[in-house]
């Protein structure tokens, strides 16, 4: 049986699909077999592959699943940001990021929230945490990107952050309301990035909680080279716009 959340404080989860028809049922279960009093919002680009129509039909079963289709437009970034304006509008205290593809394990999900519990404004399900790496099934050339990636923004922007690509993300909801989403022009890793950054300026704390990332058995990633020279540049134009605003 699922286990009761004990706290008074209402979870969301938003998760982005694209194309995620052999991970969709089985991540849903999984986030509402953890605890079912989560509540679930998929922020989906009109997937094709029947993603939407399984969701509608899961939606027959689970009273707090939520679905937003966005038509006009692609991008994780441009995904995240729909859903945290429709957490805005409700009544959610903790609102998270989560992968579709079990790269990011649903029981994880109460250490998180249990992190901004416990004072965080924002908690980072971390991969690189004092230099260790915890990352399954990734090949080399990935691991090296991903590792460098991560110490190269923390050089550039001297943000106490180690894991600063991470996806898998507790904000509490006064980190949400304090950013103003017209002025997030980023997508891809760049956006969570810069969503870290923007936090850490306004002086929110924030707290990495060690997690395993296991890469993606089922479907296809939607990664490619836009996505990472975005971030290469972007997080040099973020710095200088950081020091003169916030
Ligand atoms: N709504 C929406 N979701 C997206 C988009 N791109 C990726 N996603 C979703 O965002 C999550 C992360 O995307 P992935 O393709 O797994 O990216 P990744 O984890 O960096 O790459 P892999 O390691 O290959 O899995 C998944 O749930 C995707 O379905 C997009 O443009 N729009
Ligand atoms: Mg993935």
């Amino acid at each position: 049986m699922a286990k009761q959340n004990s706290s008074m404080h209402q979870a969301l989860i938003i998760i982005p699909t694209l194309n995620e028809v052999e991970n969709i049922n089985s991540i849903i279960a999984a986030v509402f077999n953890i605890d079912a009093t989560y509540h679930i919002l998929i922020v989906d680009d009109n997937s094709t592959d029947g993603t939407i129509q399984v969701v509608k039909e899961l939606q027959n079963t689970y009273k707090h699943l939520y679905l937003e289709i966005r038509t006009k437009e692609r991008g994780l970034g441009k995904a995240y940001i729909h859903g945290f304006l429709w957490a805005l509008k409700r009544k959610y205290d903790y609102v998270l990021e989560m992968d579709a593809d079990f790269s990011h394990n649903p029981k994880d999900l109460p250490r998180l929230i249990n992190a901004c519990e416990q004072g965080a404004d924002l908690a980072i399900g971390s991969r690189y945490i004092n230099n260790k790496i915890n990352v399954i099934n990734w090949d080399f050339k990935r691991l090296i990107l991903s590792y460098f990636a991560s110490k190269y923004v923390k050089f550039v922007t001297g943000i106490p952050v180690f894991d600063t690509t991470a996806g898998f993300i507790c904000y509490k909801r006064r980190v949400l309301e304090s950013i103003d989403f017209s002025n997030i022009r980023f997508t891809g890793y760049a956006f969570q990035i810069e969503m870290k950054f923007k936090a850490w300026l306004r002086n929110f704390s924030i707290k990495e909680v060690a997690i395993i990332f296991t890469d993606r058995t089922k479907g296809t990633s939607k990664l490619d080279s836009s996505i990472i020279s975005e971030a290469i540049f972007g997080v040099i134009k973020m710095k200088f716009k950081g020091l003169t605003k916030k």
